[in-house]
C-alpha cells in the first residue's frame, strides 16, 4: 500500500486509539506497551497487517531473505521438562534419545563439503554429559574444517547450564566461546519471559534475566543474535507485550539483535497437548504487531518449517521480510511438534519460486544479512536446472 493510500485508510478509523496508533506508526514513532495490546486485542487484522506492510516496505521493499543452511541437534536428551516440548526425552529415559558424538556430527558438517550452504544451526537439548569442553571442540573441529561456514549456535539454556557446570561467568563463557569458533546465537529457549506464564510452561531452565544477559554478553563481544517468541498457548496479549518490550529495551541498549522469530506453539505428543493451536488469523496478527512493536529489530523471520509453505508465503504480506533456509530437512523439532511439514527441506529454487509467487523480491543472504544473490531476475526453471544451486 502507497503512503498516501496507508494514510487514507488510518484517516478513516473510527476508534481513536487505533486511529492515534496509525499515526505514530506513519510519523515513524514508537508505540507504547498499552498500543501493542490495543492492536492485539481491537485492531482488525486488515488494518494491523496493512500497518505492518507499511512499515516492511519502507524497511526492505519487496526484498525477501532466505540462507542455505543445515541444522545438528547433537541430543535430544534433556535434563529440562518444558511442557510444550515435544522433542527430549528425559536424561532418566535416555534410551529413547539420541547423542551424536562430534565424530558423527563432523560426518554432517562434511557431508556438505563442496555445497554452497553458508551455516550451520546447531541447537539441542541439554545433556549433563556433553559439556564446556565438549562443545569448545566441536566448534574448534568445524571451524578447522570450514572456516568460512557461519556458525550459529545454543540457547541460553545450553549456555547457561555449561557456563555453570565449567563454573565460569557468562563473560568468560561467552567469550571463550566465542574464541573457539561461535559465530552469533540463534533465538531458542526464550518462549515467554513473564514469570507467571514460565514457571507454567518452563519452569526449570534459564529464566528471562539470564537468557537476556547471555545475549547481552555476547552483543558486547560484537556478536548478533535472533530472538523468539511462542506463542499461542497459555499466554494473554499482554504477556507477548511484556516479552518483546524486554527485548526491544535491550535491543535500544546494544543494538546487537538482528531478527525476531514469532514461533506458533504446536501441539502434537507433549504435555500441553489439550491446547488447541491458533489460528492463522491469530498467526497474521502476531507476525504485524511484531513487526509494529520491534520497531528497532531489522528482520522479522517467518520460520517456514513450523508454519508450513503456504502460511510462510502468506506472512510476507504481515510484516515478515525473512524466510530461513533450506534446512535440508536437518531438523526434526518442528516434525516431533506435529508441524505438517514433516521432512522440511527445500532447494534454492522452491524458496525462491515461493517467494516469487507472492511478488516479492527473493535475495540469498548471509547469516548477518550480507546480501549474497539476488534472485528476482533469475527463472525459477533455470535454477533447478542448475545442480550446483541447491
Ligand atoms: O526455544 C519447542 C521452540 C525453539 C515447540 O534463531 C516449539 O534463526 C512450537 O529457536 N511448538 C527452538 N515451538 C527453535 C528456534 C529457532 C528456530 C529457527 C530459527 C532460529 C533462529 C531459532 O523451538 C525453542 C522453542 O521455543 N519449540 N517445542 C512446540 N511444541
Ligand atoms: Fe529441553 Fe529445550 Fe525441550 Fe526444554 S525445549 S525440554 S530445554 S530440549
Amino acid at each position: 500500500m502507497s503512503s498516501p493510500a496507508i494514510k487514507t485508510l488510518v484517516d478513516a478509523v473510527k476508534d481513536p486509539i487505533l486511529q492515534a496508533i496509525g499515526y505514530k506508526i506513519l510519523n515513524k514513532e514508537r508505540i507504547s506497551f498499552e498500543d501493542g495490546v490495543a492492536l492485539f486485542e481491537k485492531a482488525s487484522l486488515s488494518y494491523t497487517g496493512a500497518l505492518a506492510n507499511w512499515v516492511r516496505e519502507e524497511k526492505h521493499g519487496h526484498k525477501t531473505y532466505f540462507n542455505r543452511n543445515f541444522h545438528i541437534e547433537p541430543t535430544n536428551i534433556c535434563v529440562f521438562s518444558c511442557a510444550f516440548c515435544s522433542y527430549s526425552k528425559l536424561y532418566s529415559n535416555r534410551e529413547e534419545g539420541w547423542e551424536l558424538s562430534i565424530d558423527q556430527m563432523m560426518h554432517i558438517v562434511k557431508s556438505y563439503d563442496g555445497k554452497p550452504v553458508t551455516e550451520v544451526h546447531i541447537v539441542g537439548g541439554v545433556h549433563p554429559k556433553m559439556n564446556m569442553d565438549f562443545f569448545l571442540t566441536l566448534l574448534r573441529t568445524i571451524k578447522a574444517h570450514r572456516p568460512d561456514l557461519h556458525i550459529k549456535a545454543f540457547t541460553p539454556v545450553e549456555l547457561d547450564y555449561m557456563f555453570r557446570k565449567a563454573k565460569v561467568t557468562v563473560e568468560e563463557g561467552m567469550r571463550l566461546s566465542h574464541e573457539a569458533g561461535l559465530d552469533s546465537l540463534p533465538g531458542g529457549g526464550a518462549e515467554i519471559f513473564h514469570p507467571a506464564i514460565r514457571k507454567q510452561i518452563c519452569a526449570d531452565k534459564v529464566d528471562a534475566d539470564g537468557w537476556l544477559a547471555i545475549h547481552k554478553a555476547a552483543h558486547q563481544l560484537g556478536m548478533h543474535s535472533n530472538a523468539t517468541l511462542l506463542y499461542g498457548h497459555i499466554e494473554e496479549y499482554w504477556h507477548r507485550i511484556d516479552h518483546m518490550d524486554r527485548l526491544r529495551n535491550l535491543q535500544d541498549e546494544t543494538g546487537g539483535f538482528n531478527t525476531f522469530i514469532p514461533l506458533k506453539f504446536r501441539n502434537k505428543e507433549n504435555d500441553m497437548s489439550h491446547i488447541k493451536e491458533s489460528t492463522i488469523v491469530e498467526d497474521m496478527k502476531m507476525y504485524a504487531v511484531s513487526r509494529l512493536y520491534m520497531d528497532n529489530f531489522p528482520h522479522v523471520k517467518a520460520y517456514w518449517p513450523m508454519l508450513g509453505r503456504q502460511n510462510a508465503q502468506l506472512s510476507l504480506s504481515f510484516g515478515v521480510n525473512d524466510v530461513d533456509g533450506t534446512i535440508d530437512d536437518s531438523t526434526k523439532i518442528y516434525a516431533m511438534a506435529g508441524s505438517e511439514e514433516q521432512t522440511p527441506t527445500m532447494s534454492t529454487a522452491d524458496l525462491v519460486r515461493l517467494i516469487k509467487q507472492v511478488k516479492r523480491q527473493p535475495i540469498e543472504r548471509g547469516t548477518l544479512y550480507n546480501e549474497i544473490k539476488d534472485y528476482s531476475n533469475i527463472e525459477a526453471t533455470t535454477l533447478a536446472a542448475d545442480l550446483g544451486l541447491n
